[in-house]
């Protein structure tokens, strides 16, 4: 028994034990439940006289000690240490910048336009981007042989056996404006913002899809120049309170009369100081749309405008190319 546990002490100081499963396998040889061999031992100490089992007893137990202290130590010496946490962090270092990302700079364009109008008193109207001939042209009084109309200019999603019968994607956000005034009388007062569709060639200035926000103002004694006045709080909220803005005659089928609106775009590298650069389209609304919804011409007059949220965008981050609002490079987006 004597030599057995000699043999035994040796063993269990000279077991290396050098990775997780070394220190399990060691726990398992010595100290395991069912077939340790210090297990074994201290069942074997019945066998013995009763006289000898106190001292075998005490030295089985300062080796059943030594086993747990070797792998005690080897499951400290083992453990993952956390790298860094007994290093002292250098306080002095400038923070990392958290990464934020950013509106898309057409989005940043809409909401400005939008908020302006939401302060004049708009209300904001949205509507479906697929679109019956009826909303997106008939009500508008365009005329059945309008080049709209045409598969050149206007994604068809049906064409049907007449004009009448077109599903389209919707060129312009007025349907929306249409289906507000068929379902309520004066007083009326809203915008329209939202993505439109047309069969353009794309190049630097146009692309198959783009944002407009429309307004329209129907009321008794609603005049130009309630127009003229609302789109002149509108440019000085967009552009400074200096800007200076002009109408040109224009036509559009849907208003009469229309006008075009240029702001003056000051450039110090220009010869004359800057150019006029169209910002949107308006007019009073004409008759036969007020007639088409079930709005009487005789007592009601209304206005309304479209811009384009790509053309105004352009203007105020002076982007030269369109088709960069649409691809998504990091590197355009990130400068806004
Ligand atoms: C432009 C010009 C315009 C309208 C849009 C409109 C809507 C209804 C009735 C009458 Cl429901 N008019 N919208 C009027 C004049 C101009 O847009 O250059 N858009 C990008």
């Amino acid at each position: 028994m004597h030599e057995a546990l000699e043999a035994l002490r040796q063993e269990i100081t000279q077991t290396p034990i050098d990775s997780e499963a070394a220190a399990e396998a060691f726990r398992i040889r010595f100290l395991g439940q069912r077939s340790g061999q210090l297990t074994h031992l201290f069942k074997r100490l019945r066998e013995l006289p009763p006289e000898e089992r106190p001292l075998l007893g005490g030295q089985l137990n300062a080796l059943k000690r030594l086993a747990e202290q070797r792998l005690e130590e080897a499951r400290l010496r083992l453990r993952p240490t956390p790298t860094g946490s007994a290093e002292i962090p250098d306080l002095t270092l400038p923070g990392r910048r958290m990464f934020t990302g950013s509106l898309h700079p057409l989005t940043q364009t809409l909401e400005a336009i939008v908020r302006v109008f939401e302060q004049l008193g708009f209300a904001v109207v949205e509507g479906p981007e697929i679109e019956d001939d009826w909303h997106n042209f008939s009500a508008l009084n365009f005329p059945p042989d309008h080049p709209a109309r045409d598969m050149q200019d206007t994604f068809f999603l049906h064409q049907g056996a007449s004009y009448a019968e077109a599903v389209v994607l919707r060129t312009h956000t007025s349907p929306v404006q249409i289906r507000v005034m068929e379902r309520m009388q004066p007083p009326i007062r809203i915008i329209a913002p939202g993505r439109v569709y047309r069969n353009e060639a794309v190049s630097y200035k146009s692309f198959c899809l783009f944002h407009q926000v429309e307004g329209l103002y129907v009321d008794q004694n609603v005049s130009m120049g309630d127009l003229k006045q609302t789109l002149h709080l509108f440019a000085q909220a967009l552009f400074g309170k200096d800007v200076r803005m002009r109408f040109r005659p224009s036509y559009f089928p849907f208003t009469e009369p229309s006008a075009e609106v240029d702001i003056w775009w000051p450039l110090p590298d220009h010869p004359e100081g800057g150019r006029w650069m169209e910002i949107l389209g308006c007019g009073m609304v004409h008759p036969n749309v007020f007639r088409a919804v079930g709005i009487d011409p005789e007592r009601y007059t209304g206005y309304a405008f479209g811009m384009g949220v790509e053309r105004i965008a352009m203007l105020r981050y002076g982007i030269d190319d369109i088709r960069l609002f649409y691809e998504n490079d990091v590197r355009f987006l990130e400068q806004f």
